[in-house]
């Protein structure tokens, strides 16, 4: 069976982009992949968090995936930093990633931009090199992420290039980023040329918001001039991010959505029913979030659990390549 393998780092509450850009599309892959999916907590360390957060956070993002349908019994789920072989792999590997490369990656770009540069830690520099070591532990086919971390990706597949070539051979499979088609980069409904951000909240659509909060928000979207229904990101980016997120709940292409609305000549009926649609969405995940978070007791089961198989296959991995870069192990 194929492997498919993602994360996300507890920043923050997790918004309305993360679940359609990310944890929705972990469930759809458990069926026909063999499913990794973690916590990435020591990503969450490379820029400072205060530490009751980084948990409450963490605990959070656990209720949510089991919410959002994440089956223990078929997926792995787990913290990365129970499995120190993501640390240790790291090490390895990020002394064949270059400074020049790792200083061309967006995030970086974007996350240091708001720092002193005497506050920018080594940590938000080398977060690719982990986030490699995260995905060649598992020997991961795919890897399913929203648009704004394709380019990590692509450059843990020049890294699986480059390790594979120096050492001549396969010792790593090289990872396919997966893509959402709809809803891959959903906007700020304050700001629709900038990024649904947890960690750079602007009028964001959070994951626990009250539903009625979450209306309130949808039905005062910043929309644009006109009245017509029509995708068009560069002249109408609120009415595009509104039809953005309709289709990929819905599970329509933008093309059958702007057919639906075709004849409706008002912003606000048209966001009556964006609002319905995260709302049926949203209303059932909430109640499965609120039991499965009052229940510590089978979180910690089911990452426990995720831990130990984990490790297994992690531990695998770094064992050959510390025989292959020529580190001693003992037999
Ligand atoms: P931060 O603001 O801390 O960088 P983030 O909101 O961008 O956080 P991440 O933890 O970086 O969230 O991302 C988790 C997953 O959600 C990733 O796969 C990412 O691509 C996806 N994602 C994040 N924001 C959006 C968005 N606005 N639209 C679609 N997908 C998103
Ligand atoms: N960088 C990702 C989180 C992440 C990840 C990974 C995603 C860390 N390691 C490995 C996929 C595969 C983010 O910010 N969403």
């Amino acid at each position: 069976m194929a492997i498919s393998l993602s994360g996300i780092k507890p920043t923050g509450k997790l918004t309305l982009g993360n679940y359609i850009g990310a944890l929705r599309n972990f469930k759809a892959m458990q069926e026909d992949y063999e499913n990794f999916i973690f916590i990435a907590d020591l990503h969450a360390l490379t820029l400072p968090i205060d530490p009751i957060e980084l948990k409450t956070n963490t605990l959070d993002i656990v209720a949510f995936y089991l919410a959002a349908g994440l089956d223990p019994e078929k997926t792995t789920i787990f913290l990365q930093s129970d499995v120190s072989e993501h640390s240790e792999l790291n090490s390895i590997i990020q002394n064949y990633l270059y400074m020049g490369e790792l200083s061309r990656m967006t995030q970086f770009k974007d996350k240091s931009r708001k720092l002193n540069d005497s506050a920018i830690g080594l940590g938000l520099f080398a977060y690719p090199a982990l986030m490699c070591a995260d995905i060649i532990l598992y020997n991961a086919d795919i890897v399913p992420v929203g648009e704004d971390q394709k380019q990590h990706v692509e450059l843990c597949r020049n890294l699986v290039h480059r390790f594979n070539t120096r050492y001549g051979k396969e010792i790593f499979k090289m990872p396919e980023p997966v893509i959402p088609k709809v809803g891959a980069r959903i906007m700020s409904l304050s700001d629709p040329t900038k990024k649904m951000s947890k960690s750079d909240p602007k009028g964001d659509i959070f994951l626990k918001d009250d539903l009625n909060i979450i209306r309130k928000k949808i039905m005062s979207a910043v929309t644009d001039t006109g009245n017509e229904i029509l995708f068009d990101k560069e002249n109408k980016p609120g009415i595009s991010n509104l039809l953005t997120i309709y289709s990929a709940l819905k599970n329509k292409t933008i093309e059958e959505s702007v057919q639906e609305f075709s004849n409706l000549h008002q912003y606000g009926e048209f966001k009556k029913m964006v609002a319905n649609a995260v709302l049926d969405e949203l209303g059932p995940f909430q109640t499965r979030y609120k039991e499965i978070i009052s229940n510590r007791k089978y979180i910690n089961e089911v990452l426990e659990k995720g831990a130990i198989r984990a490790k297994k296959i992690a531990h695998k991995t770094l064992i050959k390549v510390k025989k292959t870069v020529g580190l001693y192990v003992h037999e």
